[in-house]
């Protein structure tokens, strides 16, 4: 790959201690001119600490600390703003868990040449999950359906958070007005980017069970994404919208973590 579009990797932790290293190796020896930026929530476990120290001996690797945990959307929301000043014109969001096969990103950052916002795909032919119980699939698969429904976006996997964006896509959705978590943030972003008329296109993934660790997923994060998609998908049928990105987030239910 050549150095240039220059491209970061966005790497949210929190409690990822034992993933770390792994996840860096692996981005970094699929996408070698990439850089990645660990953001970190000041995590119990010393995750953050860990990424220092990675970082003092890799160049391409810097870390964003957060003094609290503050939810996995405000993460992102700090990291593509850091990227974007720093001038990054393709920007990655990734999991640490070693759910988000670094394997796929070639293709997803190919195929960003002819799009705005690539999701990796759980729910298109070729993707697929693996680890993952009948429960969590249907949760998936059912979230995703509903969404799509409620706010017609024209894609499979609605709540992905493998995704590749173009610097300009993510200016172009007002990121400053995001408050929303968890599954709920990719809801978000994607239907402000669907709504902002980008170019969306899916490539299948395969989903990986995490490798170490416990899930930051919980009832409250499941619940967020049904209450705030509801509404929104309401508001759209009975009055006529605002401009597109000041719809979301405007006179929703109070943020939850
Ligand atoms: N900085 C930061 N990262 C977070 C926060 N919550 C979750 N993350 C990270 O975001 C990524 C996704 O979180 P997970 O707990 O794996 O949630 P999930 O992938 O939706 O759920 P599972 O499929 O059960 O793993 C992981 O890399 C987490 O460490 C947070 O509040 N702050
Ligand atoms: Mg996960």
């Amino acid at each position: 790959m050549t150095p240039s579009p220059r491209t970061l990797v966005v790497i949210p932790t929190f409690n990822e201690r034992e993933n770390l290293r792994d996840v860096i190796d692996h981005v970094l020896g699929t996408v070698p001119a990439a850089h990645i930026l660990v953001v970190d929530d000041n995590s119990p476990d010393g995750t953050g600490v860990l990424a220092d120290q990675l970082s003092r001996a890799e160049a391409r690797l810097r870390v964003l600390h957060r003094p609290v945990k503050d939810g996995l959307g405000s993460a992102y929301v700090a990291a593509f703003a850091w990227a974007l000043d720093e001038g990054y014109e393709r920007i990655v969001q990734l999991d640490a868990d070693g759910s988000h096969r670094p394997e796929h990103l070639p293709g997803m950052l190919r195929r960003l040449g002819t799009a705005d916002l690539v999701i990796g795909s759980r729910w298109v032919p070729g993707g697929g999950t693996v680890g993952w119980p009948k429960w969590r699939q249907r949760l998936s698969r059912g979230g995703s359906a509903y969404a799509r429904r409620m706010l017609a976006l024209p894609v499979r996997d609605v709540t992905g958070g493998y995704r590749a964006f173009r610097a300009s896509a993510l200016r172009s959705i007002h990121l400053e007005s995001v408050h929303s978590h968890g599954y709920c943030f990719q809801i978000d972003v994607l239907a402000r980017a669907h709504e902002a008329g980008l170019r969306i296109a899916e490539v299948p993934i395969v989903f990986e069970e995490r490798h170490h660790g416990v899930s930051k997923m919980s009832p409250a994060i499941v619940a967020e994404a049904m209450l705030r998609v509801t509404v929104w998908g309401l508001q759209a049928a009975f009055r006529p919208r605002p401009h597109p990105n000041q719809a979301y987030g405007a006179s929703l239910p109070a943020r939850r973590r």
